[in-house]
């Protein structure tokens, strides 16, 4: 019986799938009772003899995303489309927003570029503006330099690919990772959804990037029990740039008089989506009595 390192690629109820550095495909695992419960991307000790596999410690995590649960991630890739689905500002706020509150690294991938139009383009246009980290792409026909770019921003990292069903997200992976056997699915005409074709996290490893990619099953909603006025604060830091010069010091940038906010809003200096969101992720605090 030997002890040795390994990664958890997929979880199955009882099993698990791990990767080890040595073994070209992943093993099938069990797990000690007393080893707790264990996520994609959790790096485990596991004693091997030719009959069996047996999990028996977790190695400490560095994170756990909550949603879907990956362990040890060190960025996200967070996948929109240009159409089918539309994109859509409040959407990709939410999620940023999330994200943010985690402190786990975003770069937004911008796919379908094939189906552009003016108003997705502006749409991306603003949160380039916003300092957001943005790469376009086109996953179904993906250009060498497209490839590189993606491959590049991966580089010795554990990655998450998140989004919305049907944007692209196990296209691209079989792009990264062509041996896997991620299954893609169609988006309808009709209500431009996915239908969520991906069912399950998993990880595979990028030979290309040294890298560890999580393919996730589409999602289009983040917990919004999660956002606090200071997160709120944090992430529309745009929108309440200027709230310093309020005449009220706890203004809320609604009805107040001389309010900074909303003057500088008038003069079109903030992008009205934003501070529309703003009010909305508000109203969700007051919801959820978190204001
Ligand atoms: N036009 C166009 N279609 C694309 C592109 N990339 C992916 N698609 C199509 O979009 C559809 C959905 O792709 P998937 O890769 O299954 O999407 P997903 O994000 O993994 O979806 P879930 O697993 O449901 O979360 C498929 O029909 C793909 O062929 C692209 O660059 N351009
Ligand atoms: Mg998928
Ligand atoms: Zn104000």
């Amino acid at each position: 019986m030997n002890t040795q390192t390994g990664t958890v690629l997929r979880v199955f109820n009882t099993l698990f799938d791990v990767a080890f550095p040595d073994s070209a495909h992943p093993v099938v695992c069990h797990k000690k009772k007393s080893v707790k419960v264990l996520f994609p991307g959790d790096r485990v000790l596991v004693e091997r003899d030719e009959h069996q596999a047996q999990i028996t410690e977790i190695i400490p995590r560095k994170n756990l995303i909550p949603h879907p649960r990956i362990a040890n991630v060190d960025g996200i890739l967070y996948m929109v489309a240009a159409k089918e689905p539309q994109p859509d500002g409040w959407i990709i706020d939410q999620f940023l927003h999330y994200w943010q509150i985690n402190g786990v690294p975003v770069t937004m991938l911008v796919n379908k570029t094939d189906l552009m139009d003016e108003s997705s383009a502006r749409l991306f246009n603003h949160y380039e503006r916003l300092d957001v980290s943005i790469l376009y792409l086109e996953a179904l026909r993906i250009s060498e330099k497209g490839l590189l770019s993606v491959l590049e921003r991966i580089q010795n990292k554990t990655v998450m690919l998140a989004g919305q069903s049907g944007v692209g997200k196990s296209t691209l992976l079989r792009s990264l990772v062509p041996e896997s056997d991620a299954l893609t699915g169609y988006v309808s005409k009709k209500n431009q959804r996915g239908r969520q074709t991906t069912k399950q996290a998993s990880l595979h490893y990028c030979h290309q990037a040294s890298a560890q990619v999580v393919d996730t099953p589409g999602f289009s909603m983040v917990d919004p029990t999660v956002f606090t006025l200071q997160s709120t604060q944090q992430y529309y830091y745009d929108v309440l740039q200027v709230s310093g010069q309020c005449r009220f010091p706890n203004c809320r940038h609604i009805h107040e008089p001389d309010c900074a906010v909303k003057q500088s809003l008038e003069r079109g200096e903030i992008f009205d989506f934003r501070y529309q969101n703003y009010l909305k992720t508000l109203r969700l605090l007051e919801k959820n009595q978190k204001w």
